[in-house]
């Protein structure tokens, strides 16, 4: 938690993926390093974090956007001040991968998003005969569909907790420092002793 009476800078994550691809499941082996059973998530779940980056604290808020069909269309609601955007693919669900990929270019096209960098989660790479994280990044085209915009695909499995660091690690990353609100005082002044400085 932040001092007493300060509030963080903040940064808010957005959380995207079909139905059952592993988001909340994800966000609370995260935030508790724990697995819980989750159930389908119902309008959405937000948590938020501390992290150091640059040698300043920030508070990432990160909104895990009910993935189910009616929900999907309230998720432009949450695209304004996106810092990044993390879309969790159930790499065991080889029959649903067109209908992710479909999700992951409409989100992509949206304005409020333009440059936004983007983090792809290879999930459930437990699961024997999944889909590898190479085998995903191809079949979405990423080079082709993000020429204007920093990606990475990460294999991870959510419930073992392979890779979820490394994705986080990523994510915090990708953030720009222009995407992080609440940064107080001499905002040049700020930015420059922050970009002075090492994650
Ligand atoms: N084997 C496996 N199952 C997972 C993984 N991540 C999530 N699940 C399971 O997939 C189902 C849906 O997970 P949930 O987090 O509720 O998905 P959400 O709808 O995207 O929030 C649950 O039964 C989870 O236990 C994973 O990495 N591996
Ligand atoms: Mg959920």
């Amino acid at each position: 938690m932040g001092q007493k009476g300060s509030k963080l800078p903040e940064a808010r994550i957005l959380l995207l993926g079909l139905d059952n691809a592993g988001k909340s499941t994800l966000l609370y082996k995260l935030k508790h390093n724990i697995s819980v059973k989750t159930s389908p998530t119902v309008g959405f779940n937000v948590e938020t974090m501390e992290v150091r980056k640059n040698k300043t604290n920030i508070s990432l808020t990160v909104w895990d956007v009910g993935g189910q069909g009616a929900m999907r269309q309230h998720w432009k609601s949450y695209h304004q001040d996106t810092a990044v955007i993390v879309f969790v693919v159930d790499s065991s669900d080889r029959r649903r991968f067109n209908e992710a990929k479909r999700e992951i270019e409409k989100t992509l096209s949206s304005d409020q998003l333009r440059g936004c960098p983007l983090i792809v989660l290879a999930n459930k790479q437990d699961v024997d005969n999944s889909m590898t994280a190479s085998e995903i990044k191809s079949g979405i085209n990423m080079s082709k569909l993000c020429p204007d915009r920093d990606w990475f695909v990460q294999p991870c499995s959510a419930s073992t907790g392979f890779g979820v660091e490394e994705a986080f690690i990523r994510v915090v990353n990708m953030i720009k420092l222009s995407h992080v609100t609440g940064i107080k005082g001499n905002l040049k002044e700020t930015v420059n002793y922050i970009r002075g400085g090492r994650y």
